[in-house]
């Protein structure tokens, strides 16, 4: 007599059966996981958002009041994107969050392997050191803190200094490679003259016979005032980019790669009235309103920005952006490692009389 072949049901039960005698050998299906392994186009958890300054900076005042730079070490408020809560993450593989530091305060020496950018929102006087160098940062400032260089923080001014701070932690920690010590336990490093970094590799000259390799750019503070100056030149004598404005991006002076080993960073001017065609990429990017205001729409969603606010654009969502007035844009992402991966794509959508003029 033949058996009958197994039921739908009695098969499920058996498949059933076997995952739970699979699982505790370290063994799970692929066929499973498969579709959400790998998604036919990236699919980010981040959500586009918004934090506005004029709603943040209480909150920082607050904590000034609640807790001391000695006691938090760094008294840094988190920007969390809400599509990933409690991870530290604000998109996802870079964190951020604001710092404050009050005039006489000071936030002691420590160093790890994740690399730090800072971006100067408000504030004089407050000053980073970087292996014993230090510079005194002014708003819109873009400074690096090198992978595995020690750095502390303090505020000679009046008022108080607030900066975001970017990380590569969670992309350090993807890969198990995160170190830190804190000064107590080591000797400090030799002291040297605040500007010693820009004015040897920041006046289009090298040091003859330079290392070309350093990973992350010798100069660690690209102060505003010159970003500015650079973008407005290009307004006069360049043609703009229909997907940008006018942007540059901030660069290693040794071998013209990206300033930070593993965070692009970069400044975008769009003019009044201003509208950048869609846009879209796979390295979700924070941005910070570094002068001016205007509107983006990402993925479908309209967001208002002015001076101070930060906000995100998620990877691969459609993305435009309009200046109500003048507006300069700080970008950072995470586009650098993925170029280095031959991961790194973008879509410029382009209007359709463009296109049809090209076909
Ligand atoms: C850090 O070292 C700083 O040095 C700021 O100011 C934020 C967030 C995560 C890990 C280390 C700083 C940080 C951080």
């Amino acid at each position: 007599m033949q058996e009958s072949a197994p039921s739908a049901t009695d098969r499920q039960q058996k498949l059933a059966a076997f995952y739970e005698r699979a699982d505790p050998h370290g063994l799970s299906p692929l066929w499973l996981a498969l579709a959400r392994l790998v998604p036919a186009q990236p699919e980010s958890p981040a959500r586009a958002s918004i934090w506005r300054y004029d709603e943040v900076r209480p909150f920082l005042i607050e904590a000034s009041s609640l807790i001391g730079t000695e006691e938090a070490e760094r008294r840094v408020l988190m920007l969390e994107n809400a599509g990933m809560p409690g991870e530290a993450k604000i998109t996802r593989s870079l964190y951020a969050g604001l710092q404050i530091i009050q005039p006489g305060e000071y936030a002691r020496r420590h160093r790890h392997t994740a690399a730090a950018l800072r971006f100067v929102m408000e504030g004089t006087g407050g000053w980073t050191s970087v292996d014993g160098e230090r510079t005194y940062m002014e708003p819109g400032d873009f400074v690096v803190t090198p992978s595995w260089t020690w750095h502390e923080h303090g505020n000679e001014g009046s008022g108080p200094v607030v900066w975001m701070d970017g990380l590569d932690v969670h992309i350090v920690n993807l890969l198990d490679a995160g170190f830190r010590q804190d000064q107590s336990e080591h000797a400090a490093p030799a002291e040297r003259t605040t500007g010693a970094s820009n004015s040897t590799f920041g006046m289009n000259m090298l040091p003859v016979g330079c290392d070309r390799n350093r990973a992350t750019s010798p100069l660690f503070n690209y102060p505003y005032a010159k970003a500015r100056e650079a973008l407005h030149g290009l307004t006069r004598d360049t043609a703009d980019d229909p997907h940008f404005g006018f942007r540059l991006r901030y660069a290693n002076p040794v071998n013209g790669d990206w300033a930070i080993a593993t965070i692009a960073t970069w400044m975008q001017l769009l003019p009044k009235g201003f509208k950048t065609q869609n846009y879209r990429s796979t390295d979700g990017t924070v941005f910070v309103v570094a002068e001016g205001a205007g509107r983006s729409i990402v993925g479908g969603q309209s967001i208002d920005w002015t001076k101070g606010d930060i906000f995100v654009v998620p990877s691969w969502s459609m993305a435009s952006h309009e200046a109500s007035e003048e507006a300069v844009l700080f970008g950072a992402s995470d586009r650098v490692v993925q170029e280095k991966l031959g991961l790194w794509r973008e879509h410029r959508q382009i209007p359709i009389d463009e296109h049809l003029a090209y076909s």
